[in-house]
Protein backbone atom coordinates (compact mmCIF):
# COMPACT_ATOMS: atom_id res chain seq x y z
CA UNK A 1 0.00 0.00 0.00
CA UNK A 2 0.99 3.51 -0.57
CA UNK A 3 2.24 5.87 1.68
CA UNK A 4 0.82 9.23 2.54
CA UNK A 5 2.70 12.11 1.71
CA UNK A 6 2.51 15.37 4.40
CA UNK A 7 4.02 19.19 4.14
CA UNK A 8 4.32 21.63 6.36
CA UNK A 9 4.14 24.93 4.81
CA UNK A 10 4.59 28.72 6.26
CA UNK A 11 6.63 31.89 5.74
CA UNK A 12 9.93 32.57 7.46
CA UNK A 13 9.99 31.93 11.53
CA UNK A 14 6.64 30.14 11.42
CA UNK A 15 7.65 27.14 13.47
CA UNK A 16 8.16 24.59 10.66
CA UNK A 17 11.28 23.29 11.90
CA UNK A 18 10.24 23.71 15.60
CA UNK A 19 6.81 21.70 14.72
CA UNK A 20 7.99 18.69 12.51
CA UNK A 21 9.23 16.72 15.14
CA UNK A 22 6.26 16.66 16.98
CA UNK A 23 4.28 15.75 14.12
CA UNK A 24 6.95 13.01 13.26
CA UNK A 25 6.42 11.76 16.79
CA UNK A 26 2.20 11.96 16.59
CA UNK A 27 2.52 9.81 13.22
CA UNK A 28 4.74 7.30 14.78
CA UNK A 29 2.80 7.14 18.11
CA UNK A 30 -0.16 6.10 15.77
CA UNK A 31 2.22 3.01 14.17
CA UNK A 32 3.36 5.45 10.68
CA UNK A 33 7.24 4.68 9.58
CA UNK A 34 8.17 7.89 8.57
CA UNK A 35 10.45 10.02 6.33
CA UNK A 36 11.42 13.11 7.22
CA UNK A 37 13.00 15.62 4.46
CA UNK A 38 12.95 18.97 3.11
CA UNK A 39 12.97 21.42 0.49
CA UNK A 40 14.54 22.71 -1.06
CA UNK A 41 16.93 20.05 -0.29
CA UNK A 42 16.48 16.02 0.60
CA UNK A 43 19.07 14.65 -1.49
CA UNK A 44 22.86 15.00 -1.74
CA UNK A 45 22.25 17.38 -5.20
CA UNK A 46 19.44 18.90 -3.68
CA UNK A 47 21.40 20.06 -0.73
CA UNK A 48 23.54 21.47 -2.81
CA UNK A 49 21.03 22.96 -4.80
CA UNK A 50 19.92 24.74 -1.51
CA UNK A 51 23.17 25.88 -0.76
CA UNK A 52 22.92 28.26 -3.94
CA UNK A 53 19.34 29.54 -3.67
CA UNK A 54 19.94 30.60 0.20
CA UNK A 55 23.40 31.45 -0.14
CA UNK A 56 24.77 34.91 -1.18
CA UNK A 57 26.84 33.79 -4.02
CA UNK A 58 24.51 34.60 -6.51
CA UNK A 59 22.80 37.04 -5.06
CA UNK A 60 20.87 39.02 -8.05
CA UNK A 61 20.01 35.48 -9.90
CA UNK A 62 17.47 35.82 -12.22
CA UNK A 63 13.96 34.48 -11.14
CA UNK A 64 13.63 32.24 -14.30
CA UNK A 65 16.94 30.30 -12.79
CA UNK A 66 15.44 30.06 -8.95
CA UNK A 67 12.42 28.65 -10.16
CA UNK A 68 14.29 25.94 -12.67
CA UNK A 69 16.49 25.18 -9.76
CA UNK A 70 13.93 24.56 -7.07
CA UNK A 71 11.97 22.11 -9.38
CA UNK A 72 15.49 20.44 -10.49
CA UNK A 73 16.05 19.81 -6.38
CA UNK A 74 12.72 18.68 -6.01
CA UNK A 75 12.72 16.15 -9.15
CA UNK A 76 15.97 14.57 -7.61
CA UNK A 77 14.04 14.62 -4.25
CA UNK A 78 11.24 13.11 -5.77
CA UNK A 79 13.05 10.06 -7.81
CA UNK A 80 15.87 9.72 -4.87
CA UNK A 81 13.16 10.30 -1.64
CA UNK A 82 9.48 10.57 -1.84
CA UNK A 83 8.50 8.63 -4.49
CA UNK A 84 10.16 5.45 -3.13
CA UNK A 85 9.29 5.89 0.69
CA UNK A 86 5.99 6.53 -0.72
CA UNK A 87 5.80 3.04 -2.46
CA UNK A 88 7.50 1.61 0.23
CA UNK A 89 4.25 2.39 2.39
CA UNK A 90 6.03 4.92 4.35
CA UNK A 91 4.57 8.34 5.53
CA UNK A 92 6.59 11.21 3.74
CA UNK A 93 6.90 14.33 6.10
CA UNK A 94 8.23 17.57 4.02
CA UNK A 95 9.28 20.78 5.24
CA UNK A 96 8.27 23.20 2.34
CA UNK A 97 7.36 21.43 -0.96
CA UNK A 98 5.77 22.89 -4.10
CA UNK A 99 3.18 25.24 -2.57
CA UNK A 100 6.12 27.50 -1.38
CA UNK A 101 7.16 27.86 -5.03
CA UNK A 102 3.12 29.05 -5.72
CA UNK A 103 3.91 31.37 -2.80
CA UNK A 104 7.50 32.29 -3.10
CA UNK A 105 8.05 32.16 -7.12
CA UNK A 106 4.73 32.91 -7.88
CA UNK A 107 3.18 35.57 -5.08
CA UNK A 108 6.73 36.48 -4.08
CA UNK A 109 9.04 37.16 -7.39
CA UNK A 110 5.63 37.31 -9.31
CA UNK A 111 5.30 34.79 -11.88
CA UNK A 112 2.50 33.55 -13.49
CA UNK A 113 0.70 30.26 -11.78
CA UNK A 114 0.75 28.65 -15.34
CA UNK A 115 4.79 28.35 -16.06
CA UNK A 116 4.64 26.85 -12.24
CA UNK A 117 1.45 24.36 -12.97
CA UNK A 118 3.68 23.03 -15.94
CA UNK A 119 6.58 22.47 -13.91
CA UNK A 120 4.43 20.81 -11.28
CA UNK A 121 3.41 18.61 -13.88
CA UNK A 122 6.31 17.94 -15.84
CA UNK A 123 8.47 16.86 -12.31
CA UNK A 124 6.10 15.02 -10.48
CA UNK A 125 3.15 14.02 -12.80
CA UNK A 126 -0.22 13.35 -10.86
CA UNK A 127 1.74 13.65 -7.21
CA UNK A 128 0.58 16.26 -5.03
CA UNK A 129 0.80 16.41 -0.84
CA UNK A 130 -2.43 14.38 0.76
CA UNK A 131 -2.22 16.96 3.60
CA UNK A 132 -0.32 20.13 4.30
CA UNK A 133 -0.59 21.99 7.44
CA UNK A 134 0.05 25.95 6.58
CA UNK A 135 1.86 27.29 9.99
CA UNK A 136 0.27 31.40 9.60
CA UNK A 137 1.44 34.38 11.31
CA UNK A 138 1.80 38.03 10.45
CA UNK A 139 4.82 39.03 8.53
CA UNK A 140 6.13 40.68 11.33
CA UNK A 141 6.20 37.97 13.95
CA UNK A 142 7.48 35.71 11.23
CA UNK A 143 10.09 38.03 10.34
CA UNK A 144 10.81 38.95 13.86
CA UNK A 145 10.91 35.12 15.11
CA UNK A 146 13.41 34.68 12.27
CA UNK A 147 15.59 37.45 12.55
CA UNK A 148 16.27 36.48 16.20
CA UNK A 149 17.57 32.99 15.04
CA UNK A 150 20.02 33.29 12.18
CA UNK A 151 21.82 35.71 9.90
CA UNK A 152 19.22 36.50 6.67
CA UNK A 153 19.48 33.72 3.64
CA UNK A 154 18.91 35.33 0.25
CA UNK A 155 14.98 35.12 0.77
CA UNK A 156 15.15 36.40 4.41
CA UNK A 157 17.10 39.79 2.80
CA UNK A 158 13.79 40.31 0.75
CA UNK A 159 11.70 43.34 2.15
CA UNK A 160 8.49 43.28 3.91
CA UNK A 161 5.99 43.67 0.80
CA UNK A 162 7.38 40.14 -0.50
CA UNK A 163 6.71 38.30 2.26
CA UNK A 164 3.16 39.75 2.73
CA UNK A 165 2.59 38.79 -1.18
CA UNK A 166 3.63 35.09 -0.25
CA UNK A 167 1.70 34.92 2.75
CA UNK A 168 -1.54 36.24 1.13
CA UNK A 169 -0.67 33.19 -2.22
CA UNK A 170 -0.40 30.47 0.60
CA UNK A 171 -3.80 32.09 2.54
CA UNK A 172 -5.36 32.14 -1.42
CA UNK A 173 -4.34 28.36 -1.74
CA UNK A 174 -5.65 27.18 1.89
CA UNK A 175 -9.08 28.69 1.30
CA UNK A 176 -9.21 27.38 -2.73
CA UNK A 177 -7.96 23.88 -1.79
CA UNK A 178 -9.62 23.65 2.12
CA UNK A 179 -9.60 19.98 2.17
CA UNK A 180 -5.54 19.37 2.17
CA UNK A 181 -4.13 22.39 3.30
CA UNK A 182 -5.76 23.18 7.21
CA UNK A 183 -4.45 26.39 8.47
CA UNK A 184 -2.70 26.69 11.52
CA UNK A 185 -2.53 30.03 13.84
CA UNK A 186 1.05 30.03 14.74
CA UNK A 187 1.23 33.25 16.53
CA UNK A 188 -0.50 31.45 19.62
CA UNK A 189 2.20 30.18 22.11
CA UNK A 190 3.60 27.26 21.30
CA UNK A 191 1.59 24.49 23.51
CA UNK A 192 -1.80 26.45 21.70
CA UNK A 193 -0.41 25.87 18.38
CA UNK A 194 0.78 21.83 18.88
CA UNK A 195 -3.25 21.72 19.85
CA UNK A 196 -4.31 22.75 16.37
CA UNK A 197 -1.35 20.74 15.09
CA UNK A 198 -2.80 17.54 16.92
CA UNK A 199 -6.14 18.18 16.23
CA UNK A 200 -5.28 18.37 12.42
CA UNK A 201 -3.15 15.26 12.26
CA UNK A 202 -5.75 13.32 14.09
CA UNK A 203 -8.57 14.35 12.08
CA UNK A 204 -6.68 12.90 9.05
CA UNK A 205 -5.52 9.97 10.63
CA UNK A 206 -9.37 9.05 11.46
CA UNK A 207 -10.03 9.47 7.91
CA UNK A 208 -7.69 7.06 6.99
N1 LIG B 1 11.65 28.38 -1.04
C1 LIG B 1 11.51 27.05 -0.75
C2 LIG B 1 11.16 28.92 -2.23
O1 LIG B 1 11.33 30.12 -2.50
N2 LIG B 1 10.50 28.09 -3.11
C3 LIG B 1 10.35 26.74 -2.86
O2 LIG B 1 9.77 26.04 -3.71
C4 LIG B 1 10.87 26.21 -1.63
C5 LIG B 1 10.71 24.74 -1.33
C6 LIG B 1 13.91 27.78 2.54
C7 LIG B 1 13.74 29.03 1.73
O3 LIG B 1 13.52 28.64 0.39
C8 LIG B 1 12.35 29.27 -0.09
C9 LIG B 1 11.53 29.60 1.12
C10 LIG B 1 12.57 29.86 2.19
O4 LIG B 1 12.91 31.22 2.15
P1 LIG B 1 13.94 27.21 5.04
O5 LIG B 1 15.12 27.22 5.93
O6 LIG B 1 13.37 25.92 4.69
O7 LIG B 1 14.32 28.08 3.80
O8 LIG B 1 12.73 28.02 5.60
P2 LIG B 1 12.66 29.12 6.66
O9 LIG B 1 11.26 29.58 6.66
O10 LIG B 1 13.74 30.13 6.44
O11 LIG B 1 12.92 28.33 7.97
P3 LIG B 1 13.02 28.97 9.33
O12 LIG B 1 13.85 28.02 10.10
O13 LIG B 1 13.43 30.40 9.26
O14 LIG B 1 11.55 29.06 9.87
P4 LIG B 1 10.71 28.02 10.61
O15 LIG B 1 11.31 26.66 10.50
O16 LIG B 1 9.33 28.17 10.17
O17 LIG B 1 10.79 28.54 12.10
P5 LIG B 1 11.50 27.90 13.37
O18 LIG B 1 10.82 26.66 13.78
O19 LIG B 1 12.98 27.84 13.12
O20 LIG B 1 11.15 29.00 14.44
C11 LIG B 1 11.74 30.29 14.43
C12 LIG B 1 11.89 30.81 15.87
O21 LIG B 1 10.60 31.02 16.42
C13 LIG B 1 10.44 30.30 17.64
C14 LIG B 1 11.46 29.17 17.58
O22 LIG B 1 11.84 28.77 18.86
C15 LIG B 1 12.60 29.83 16.81
O23 LIG B 1 13.41 30.55 17.68
N3 LIG B 1 9.05 29.85 17.70
C16 LIG B 1 8.11 30.40 18.48
N4 LIG B 1 8.16 31.42 19.38
C17 LIG B 1 7.00 31.74 20.01
N5 LIG B 1 5.81 31.09 19.80
C18 LIG B 1 5.72 30.08 18.93
N6 LIG B 1 4.55 29.48 18.72
C19 LIG B 1 6.91 29.70 18.22
N7 LIG B 1 7.16 28.75 17.27
C20 LIG B 1 8.47 28.86 16.97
Amino acid sequence: MSGRFITVEGIEGVGKTTNIEFIEQLLRDAGKDVVMTREPGGTSLGEDVRELLLGHKHDGMSRDAELLLMFAARAEHLDKVIQPALDNGKWVLCDRFTDATYAYQGGGRGFDTAPIATLETLVQDSLRPDLTLLLDVSVEIGLDRAGKRSEPDRFEKEKHDFFERVRQTYLERAHADASRMKIIDASQPLDAVQVQIKETIMAFLQNE
